[in-house]
């Protein structure tokens, strides 16, 4: 027999039959499923599989089903032992999932646990699992003359996630003196290591240090020698996402191809590719320190398909491609259609304050801050005038204030996922949302969070995708849309122009030395800053981030306001903006040291993932 159903763990864990199982696997090349749902009831499963000594386990998960809290009361978790020992945890999904993943034990021990108390509409798993032998994680690899990418190294029992314990080591060598060895990382950076440990791998190469972190493009390192020495090892506490890294030889005298553009990541494309408003670097530094120039188009040519059609965007200079216009592209989905069936090709045309529809059906019953009255007060002065920034949000954690955010919507903030990082600070049931507050602790409505969604590529060593969503637990009553309102996301992609002027909000520190918030909501007018200038004064800032300040430093966000909103007005249509997310600085107030804030338009389509109501 090549597995047995032992017996049911305990008939008074589940109340549904066959939810608590003991498995004995011992055929290393077949699948055995596992497979429950209801929905209604409950489910409180254990199911503990056993392989034969030596080999491991993994387990694909196929789909899961539960209430997305943040692991409050639905959670599926996987264990690397037999009991649901906290420091054996291998993963814990806290939402559901159709993404096909997979899971590797580090003994012949796994035990899976289903906990779902309270089914509304349908909680279960599909998940099957195998025994396998142990890999080895070693290679030496001789890499042919040829400078590309010639070959594939991966993290531990790719394409599973890789366990919380390992060491790989790869030595590479190249046929010549003049060529080094580079490593493309896909969806993957790493970075010299600094005094804190690693969370996402630890690399040594040629003796020097890095660490490990996942991003949402893929990046290239150069090792200019053609001896590499390449150890791996897993730091995670958790198993963590496979990685493939591709390798190859280049000429370390002239790391770009003759005819191409080196990305600030390491990465070559074409010149041509260069200021062509297309991020094929995938951070940005191909669009940097381009001058755009609009062709003057000629009535003759701006009929024709192609780019100079009546599109809603002015693609001659002087905007001849959208006068007396007749003709329109075809409506796809990716274009909004306006209620006289015109089309546009921005798919953001949609409440985004700008009327591109002749009749203005694409900014009909859009429900962000327009805010009429909001002129007389924006004022100078710290305090700010109550009511006037209706979307700050004081999060309170255990009680006390601990970080800001800014309403989006009836029941979802926005934050810094700085504010949730680490293991009491990431479970929502300590935080309370309070909503239309002036004085500390006189919040008009306060709501428990039910979830908090961070980032997946927040990187708390150099704070990258320092953004964070908040579910409230109790959405804010209609009967309060006078106090509170959500501000308008960004259009995605939005340009921001240095010089504008903006607000940042909070209750945080009035000084840097300082260790008490203020009891008043502050606000500060601040200048958006030329991410050049940014980028020379803190070397480290991602296209993710936005400078603000002024030169005096004397305007500045500071510790406790983080989270909370940078609010930009509008000129078009008056309507707040929330453009940035308090994040980080050095210090507060200091001269030449601006504050960093997220930028917000670079996330939209993550915010309309879990936030599909959103306009
Ligand atoms: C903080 O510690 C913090 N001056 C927030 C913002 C700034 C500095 C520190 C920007 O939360």
């Amino acid at each position: 027999m090549s597995v047995g159903l032992r017996s049911d763990y305990s008939s008074t864990i589940g109340s549904d039959k066959g939810c608590s199982q003991y498995f004995y696997a011992d055929h290393s090349s077949l699948r055995y499923p596992l497979e429950v749902s209801a929905t209604s009831g409950q489910l409180m499963c254990h199911f503990k599989l056993v392989a034969i000594v030596g080999y491991l386990i993994r387990l694909t998960i196929e789909s899961v089903q539960l209430e997305a809290d943040s692991c409050v009361t639905d959670s599926l978790t996987i264990y690397d032992a037999l009991l649901p020992i906290r420091s054996m945890v291998l993963y814990r999904l806290c939402e559901p999932t159709r993404a096909l993943m997979s899971f590797v034990s580090t003994n012949n021990l796994m035990l899976v646990t289903l906990k779902s108390p309270y089914i509304r509409r349908l909680s279960g798993i599909r998940a099957y699992f195998e025994v396998i032998p142990e890999q080895k994680c070693e290679n030496t690899v001789l890499v042919r003359e040829i400078t590309s990418f010639e070959g594939k190294i991966s993290s531990p029992y790719y394409p599973s996630y890789y366990p919380p314990k390992c060491k790989c080591t790869w030595k590479f060598q190249t046929p010549l003196s003049t060529l080094g060895i580079a490593l493309k990382f896909h969806n993957y950076a790493i970075t010299k290591k600094g005094a804190k440990g690693c969370e996402h791998g630890w690399w040594e190469i040629n003796e020097h240090m890095y660490c490990g972190s996942y991003m949402d493009h893929q990046t290239i390192f150069r090792v200019p020698s053609p001896l590499v020495h390449i150890q791996l090892r897993c730091s995670s506490r958790f198993s963590d996402k496979p990685l493939l890294v591709e390798y190859g030889s280049y000429n370390i005298s002239q790391p770009c191809p003759v005819g191409s553009f080196r990305c600030s990541s390491g990465l070559c494309i074409p010149k041509s590719q260069r200021c062509d408003g297309v991020n094929d670097c995938f951070d940005e530094s191909d669009e940097l320190f381009c001058v755009t120039i609009k062709p003057a188009c000629d009535v003759t040519h701006f009929w024709q398909p192609g780019p100079l059609v009546c599109d809603g965007f002015q693609d001659c200079e002087n905007g001849q491609d959208e006068h007396n216009c007749t003709q329109s592209i075809p409506c796809t989905n990716k274009t909004f259609k306006c209620d006289n069936d015109i089309c546009f090709k921005k798919q953001n045309a949609r409440c985004d304050g700008i009327v591109d529809c002749p009749d203005g059906s694409d900014e009909d019953s859009c429900s962000c801050s327009r805010t009429s009255s909001s002129l007389h007060r924006i004022v100078g002065g710290a305090d700010s005038q109550e009511g006037a920034w209706p979307w700050q949000v004081s999060l309170h954690f255990v009680g006390s204030a601990y970080c800001g955010a800014s309403v989006i919507s009836r029941e979802w903030l926005l934050s810094a996922a700085h504010c949730f990082h680490g293991n009491r600070l990431s479970d929502p049931t300590p935080w309370t949302a309070h909503l239309g507050m002036y004085v500390q602790g006189n919040a008009k409505f306060v709501s428990p969070v039910r979830r908090i969604v961070v980032h997946e590529y927040y990187n708390s060593q150099t704070f990258d995708y320092d953004i964070a969503l908040l579910q409230l637990s109790i959405a804010w009553p209609e009967t309060l849309k006078q106090l509170i309102q959500p501000i308008c996301i960004p259009p995605a992609g939005q340009k921001v122009h240095s010089g504008e002027k903006c607000w940042v909000t909070g209750w945080g520190q009035r000084h840097e030395a300082g260790n008490k918030g203020s009891p008043v909501l502050q606000q500060a007018e601040v200048e958006l800053i030329d991410q050049t200038l940014c980028v020379s004064t803190y070397g480290i800032i991602t296209s993710r981030m936005l400078c603000a300040g002024v030169i005096s430093g004397k305007r500045d966000a500071c510790k406790g306001d983080s989270g909370g909103p940078l609010s930009c007005r509008r000129k078009s249509d008056g309507k707040w903006i929330l453009t940035g997310i308090v994040s980080w600085g050095h210090g507060c107030g200091r001269p030449n040291f601006p504050g960093v804030y997220t930028r917000v338009s670079k996330f939209v389509p993550w915010i309309h993932k879990y936030v599909p109501s959103l306009l």
